[in-house]
């Protein structure tokens, strides 16, 4: 299965692997490549035996941002509304990530910088190599963290952390950033994508509403209270109760055997 070459898409042991697809430019964003992400993971919600997403880079980074050759100003033109340029790409892509009703694993392969660090960062789980960088470039060329960076970065790595590399734009190595919490793994370079794979096929032959309700209880966290919280694990829980993979993972439980969840 394949796209525009902007971004690649094939159809794994029920997940699907999206790989950003221009490496002469280090994977950075054009309008055409935004589409062509945003019509994958259509596709991949919208297709019941695709159960999770594995985002990664083709080539050696995994994501540079904004191409910033589509914003050259040096003939005097104006600067373009950049806040058009998020309302209609950025931020629908992250609202897609984070709505998407299935798993999404980011395998960060390389470097990952400005809006690619946050679009790594959007995921559910991410696993880098171990020679992969995160870099906030955002304040090198005078604009803001984007793509949700302002969000995420304290809520997982804690405010000072979260300026210091927004205002500094310094590189995190992958070690650091996962004993940060800000991703999940550093993985050796060579074991990355099998590592990847194994996790997006694993999630894959997961209890799929189970683990979309963990998702949205996890994010929605974030803005309410334990009250709330609770309520709404409740109100998951009731539903997840009566999912035909909570009746088989109970099942596979009492006959000592391996559940097969079917995502239903
Ligand atoms: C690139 C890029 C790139 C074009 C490497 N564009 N060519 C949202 C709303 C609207 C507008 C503005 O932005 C945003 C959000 C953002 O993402 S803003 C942040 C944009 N990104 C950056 O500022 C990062 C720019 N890139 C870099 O700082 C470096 O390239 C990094 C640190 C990522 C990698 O450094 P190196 O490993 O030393 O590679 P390199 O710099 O030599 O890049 C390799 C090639 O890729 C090179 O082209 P060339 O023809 O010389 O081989 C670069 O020009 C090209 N490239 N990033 N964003």
């Amino acid at each position: 299965m394949a796209t525009a070459e902007t971004v690649l898409a094939e159809k794994q042991d029920g997940f699907l692997r999206i790989t950003l697809n221009r490496p002469d430019r280090l994977n950075a964003f054009n309008e055409e490549m935004h589409h062509a992400l945003r019509g994958q993971l259509k596709v991949a919600a919208e297709t019941s035996d695709i159960r999770a997403v594995l985002l990664t880079g083709a080539g050696r980074a995994f994501c540079a941002g904004q191409d910033l050759s589509d914003r050259d100003m040096r003939d005097g033109s104006e600067a373009p509304d950049l806040g058009v340029t998020l309302e209609t790409l950025y931020n629908p892509l992250v609202r897609q990530i984070r709505a998407l009703e299935k798993p999404v694993i980011c395998a960060v392969n390389g470097v990952a910088a400005g809006a690619g660090a946050n679009i790594a960062l959007a995921c559910d789980i991410v696993l880098a190599a171990r020679s992969a960088r995160f870099i906030q470039a955002f304040s090198k060329i005078g604009l803001v963290p984007d793509s949700g960076g302002t969000w995420l970065l304290p809520r997982l790595i804690g405010e000072a952390r979260a300026k210091a590399l927004a205002m500094t734009g310094e590189p995190l190595n992958a070690d650091t950033a996962a004993d940060w919490g800000l991703i999940w793994k550093s993985v050796p370079d060579e074991e990355l994508q099998s590592e990847a794979q194994s996790l997006a096929s694993r999630l894959a032959s997961g209890a799929t509403k189970g683990l979309a309700a963990t998702k949205r209880l996890i994010q929605d966290a974030a803005d309410q209270p334990l009250d709330r919280q609770l309520d709404d694990e409740r109100d998951a829980q009731r539903l997840a109760g009566r999912s035909s993979d909570y009746k088989e993972g109970v099942s596979a439980f009492l006959e000592k055997r391996p559940a097969r969840f079917t995502g239903t």
